[in-house]
């Protein structure tokens, strides 16, 4: 349909080039396990977060407090091996049941920061 107006064609293209291409790069938080606001049975044996984009592990970490603000000691958060958009943050000890909130910062390979948190609950 812009056959005949290739210069309308090629503005578009670049329009839709820079404006999608920017809010791509940034890492945010796509998926998680538990899942936000989830009320799962038992405890997990890790959490796992899932980006949006590829992340740098040296410059990206996860916090877990419980309610009363208290910290949950957790390993180190770890990006997976295979999947490089991916934290692993595995957990010391059984989670006893209460409500959590997780704190996460990452540095995507682009260079920008994100950051966010959501809660879950075991039962
Ligand atoms: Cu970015």
């Amino acid at each position: 349909m812009f056959g005949s107006f290739p210069r309308l064609r090629g503005a578009l293209l670049l329009l839709a080039m820079s404006g999608s291409g920017q809010v791509l790069a940034h890492a945010h938080l796509k998926d998680q396990y538990p899942a936000a606001n989830a009320s799962v049975p038992a405890s997990p044996q890790a959490l796992t977060l899932t980006f949006s984009e590829e992340i740098e592990p040296a410059f990206s970490g996860v916090t877990v407090s419980r309610s009363d603000d208290r910290p949950v000691a957790t390993g180190k958060a770890q990006r997976d091996a295979a999947m490089r958009n991916q934290l692993i943050v595995p957990l010391s000890q059984p989670l006893p049941a209460g409500d959590y909130r997780v704190e996460w910062h990452v540095l995507s390979v682009d260079g920008h920061k994100t950051q966010g948190d959501y809660r879950f609950s075991v039962k």
